[in-house]
């Protein structure tokens, strides 16, 4: 099986090309082989682009434990700089079909090379019913949050999958690999959450490190970007456009007059290879 290996600010993945392979293997399965850093290629997550009747391709990201994700905001940039750059796409302004709905990237060129990808991620969803979040009222916005050890006010906002966000005085400080499984299994998220930790820095930037649901500490997360301006915008901590400062880099998200976030950031082609599923 050929595949892309590509990333977004060191969230990494397997991207195959389903307009020009053929997959036998099992996803779930086919992707908790190929994430694994020892005994396969080694990604937070692989993903699949797909043919679509109506849509420029199908997008279909999987976590590197098996989970099927909603939706993937560094994924679909890498997808996109793939599709235009290998000519599945003659244009710069895509339709991606998503589980979470259709998304638009667009490509950001300058002399011929693909400088960043901006996304319109589409509008937040703070419906707890939606998020998925098993609380009453129409938003979860500094609610409290009961760890075994510890007491956290939490905001929930869904990009097409679920983040809980936390806010903290410094995200270095954090035991990241302690508290976020407790908050992605916790019994209050019926599909788990991602879990981001948000250092704001001014009313213009922040810091932000993420758990992210099925595949645990990641180096980005471009859908929990997106949530964190929202999240930031409703606690009245920042302005509406930001710059998500993660661990390799930076991110622009804006929750726009239009209700949709923007993300622009840039993407990385690391290899091409072959994998030959055990
Ligand atoms: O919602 C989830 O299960 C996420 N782990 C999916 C992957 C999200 C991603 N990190 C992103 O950039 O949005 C790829």
């Amino acid at each position: 099986m050929n595949f892309i290996k590509m990333h977004g600010l060191g969230n990494d993945f397997v991207i195959v090309d389903c307009f020009r392979e053929k997959i036998t293997a099992d996803p779930p399965e086919l992707a908790r082989q190929v994430c694994d850093r020892h005994l396969g290629v080694g990604a937070d997550g692989l993903v699949f682009i797909w043919p679509h009747a109506e849509a420029d391709f199908r997008m279909q990201i999987i976590n590197s434990d098996g989970s099927e994700a909603e939706m993937c905001g560094n994924a679909i940039r890498c997808m996109a700089r793939y599709a235009y750059e290998t000519g599945l796409v003659s244009k710069t302004e895509l339709e991606v079909e998503t589980l979470a709905g259709r998304r638009h990237p667009e490509l950001i060129i300058s002399d011929g090379e693909v400088k960043a990808v901006k996304v319109d991620m589409g509008e937040p969803v703070l419906d707890p019913a939606q998020v998925p979040v098993q609380l009453g009222g129409d938003r979860v916005v500094n609610e409290p949050l009961a760890l075994a050890r510890q007491l956290l006010q939490m905001t929930c906002v869904s990009m097409g999958n679920p983040h809980c966000l936390l806010f903290v005085p410094n995200v270095a400080a954090v035991p990241l690999t302690q508290i976020g499984p407790e908050v992605e299994n916790h019994p209050l998220f019926p599909r788990k959450t991602n879990v981001e930790f948000i250092q704001v820095l001014n009313r213009n930037e922040v810091k932000m490190r993420v758990w992210e649901r099925g595949a645990g500490e990641t180096l980005a997360c471009g859908t929990g970007a997106c949530a964190t301006v929202v999240g930031c915008v409703l606690t009245g901590r920042t302005n509406q456009k930001i710059t998500v400062h993660l661990t390799l880099g930076s991110l622009e998200v804006e929750w726009a007059q239009d209700n949709h976030v923007y993300m622009t950031g840039p993407t990385t082609e690391v290899f091409r290879g072959t994998y030959a599923p055990r």
